[in-house]
């Protein structure tokens, strides 16, 4: 395992290399964490240890506000979060090393996934979101985020949920994307994980993106909830199939 900081216009992100053993060349998948979330996570962790099984190395980074990398969590948004990811692809396309890329992120980090997706479409040959939060669009247009309602013509300088407090420009910034766009704009292939007693992002929405992408395998995991918790390994089977089939 290598540790170390990318750089994102003077935001340092953190980042762990890991490779599978004895391998000169091989493809290499970014994986990026959710909301409040880090690399160490258990779901993180095996995610990355499934791909390193199956040959392809993963290269996790830690987006603004979150786990070691710089920024406020307060201030992160999806904006900041696009010119991380972007910062994070320029680095691994400059890596000697990789055959192909891919890129996976988990929940805020499979909404991101999507984005990024259909924005570097040429250099990504297949994309893994995983529990994709991609309704935070949709609920910051109609006033619903963190479990909690707010009017959308005004919003609040500060959202107070969850034992977290997110400034307002969260929000400003969640309204203007559409992840439909994106989607239509990657034509690679596409494997989504979802845990069928995920009670954070409901099921409608993955299948509705496994309609909309035109190349979308959907794995359910059954009974396994928003973090996989308790089928960590279903969900890491389906990944290193995705790679090996
Ligand atoms: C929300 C629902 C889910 C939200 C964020 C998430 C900011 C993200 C979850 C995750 O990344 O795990 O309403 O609002």
């Amino acid at each position: 395992m290598e540790e170390f900081y990318i750089d994102s216009d003077g935001i340092r992100l953190h980042a762990k290399l890991d490779k599978p053993e004895g391998v000169e060349k091989c493809p290499l998948c970014i994986l990026i964490h959710g909301f409040t979330g880090h690399m160490e996570e258990d779901h993180i962790i095996a995610a990355q240890k499934a791909m390193n099984e199956a040959g392809v190395a993963v290269l996790r980074a830690e987006m603004y506000g979150h786990g070691g990398s710089g920024g406020e969590f307060r201030y992160h948004t999806l904006y900041k979060w696009v010119s991380n990811a972007l910062s994070v692809v320029r680095y691994a396309k400059s890596l000697d090393f990789v055959t192909k890329l891919y890129l996976s992120g988990h929940s805020q980090g499979g909404l991101l996934t999507m984005l990024i997706g259909g924005m570097c479409a040429d250099d990504l040959d297949a994309i893994l979101p995983l529990s994709p939060a991609w309704m935070i669009p949709d609920g910051a247009r109609n006033g619903q985020l963190l479990g909690m309602e707010f009017d959308p013509k005004h919003i609040p300088e500060t959202l107070v949920s969850w034992d977290l407090e997110l400034d307002g420009d969260y929000v400003r910034v969640a309204q203007t994307i559409h992840v439909e766009d994106e989607i239509e704009r990657f034509d690679g292939p596409v494997l989504l994980v979802h845990g069928g007693a995920d009670d954070v992002v409901p099921m409608a929405w993955v299948e509705k993106a496994q309609q909309l992408y035109r190349n979308a395998k959907l794995v359910c995991v059954a009974g396994a909830d928003h973090c996989f918790g308790g089928h960590i390994e279903e969900m890491a089977a389906a990944i290193r199939n995705f790679f090996t089939e």
